[in-house]
């Protein structure tokens, strides 16, 4: 395997960064998580844009380019000779001493690409749904560490995780800090009521995922009405059907919510075709290499 660090390709083994790296000592750094499909990268161009809006808000200077950035991923994915691989972009602050001032990072950011293969839950689930709870811990407020910034602290979400995990659950469904559905650990999610689907809004505490955006897209040309309005966890349990997206998951059915059985308990049918749809499109575009 080679990994991309700062402009260069090392072994696994050799693919190290300083025990002085902010990303490491506070989480300080954005990142993203992409995938490829027969060597056409899903959404390039959308996840670059997010990771250097990330950055921005942080205030991190990417040292380098989009297109530059591009090309670093495509190089990443050539040497490694993968045709289907998920993507994992960081940026963090860089190198700098045990205080928590950025202005002590002088050298630059690091910037690593490691392209690998994820199957992020067994084919099972994609067949059966998954049953998933609502936990005690609440998504970042926007107000406070915005979820809208995909950055290097994630504990807010293995928090959750690790609750789901307690309580024998794939995945937790986190509320905002008023109480209404905002995502789980590391997916959107979406609801099915009369053949019309629903998924909370970015403003919320939700991060505005590129899986998600590829749904909504995709149910407005089937002219599938789209709404994006906050949910409660009733109308999660009275829901026809309900369906997470994310990069690493892509589309994944729910069957079961905090122990209500949703319609059927099986797969839905919309849910069914838009992860069909959701493969045709993975198939069709993206970043050639
Ligand atoms: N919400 C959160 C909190 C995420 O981290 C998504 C939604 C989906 O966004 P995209 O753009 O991917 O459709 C994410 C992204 C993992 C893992 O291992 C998941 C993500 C990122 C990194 C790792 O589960 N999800």
């Amino acid at each position: 395997m080679k990994i991309y660090i700062n402009g260069k390709f090392y072994e696994k083994q050799d693919a190290k960064v300083s025990v002085f790296d902010h990303g490491l000592l506070y989480g300080d750094g954005v990142f993203e998580g992409i995938r490829s499909y027969s060597r056409l990268v899903f959404k390039l161009r959308e996840h670059i844009d997010r990771l250097f809006e990330s950055a921005h808000s942080i205030m991190l200077d990417v040292p380098m380019t989009k297109s530059q950035m591009v090309r670093a991923v495509v190089e990443t994915l050539k040497a490694n000779k993968l045709n289907n691989a998920y993507i994992r972009l960081i940026v963090t602050r860089g190198e700098g001493d045990l205080g928590l001032d950025p202005r002590k990072c002088r050298g630059q950011a690091t910037v690593i690409i490691i392209a690998d293969n994820i199957a992020l839950y067994p084919e099972k689930f994609y067949k059966e749904g998954l049953s998933i709870i609502t936990v005690p811990t609440v998504r970042n407020l926007p107000e406070a560490l915005n979820p809208q910034i995909k950055s290097l602290n994630y504990l807010n979400n293995i928090l959750a995780k690790i609750e789901a995990v307690n309580s024998g659950c794939d995945e937790a469904i986190m509320l905002d800090s008023l109480g209404f559905v905002a995502e789980c650990t590391g997916d959107n999610i979406f609801i099915v009521k009369k053949n019309q689907l629903y998924t909370p809004p970015q403003c919320m505490g939700t991060l505005r995922g590129i899986t998600r955006d590829a749904i909504l897209e995709i149910a407005k040309k089937s002219r599938v009405a789209v709404h994006e309005h906050v949910i409660t966890r009733h109308e999660v349990y009275i829901s026809d059907e309900c369906f997470l997206t994310g990069t690493a998951a892509e589309i994944i059915p729910v069957v079961r919510v905090d122990g209500r059985m949703i319609g059927t308990g099986r797969p839905g049918g919309m849910t069914l075709k838009l992860m069909k749809k959701f493969r045709e499109l993975t198939k069709k575009s993206g970043v050639k290499y």
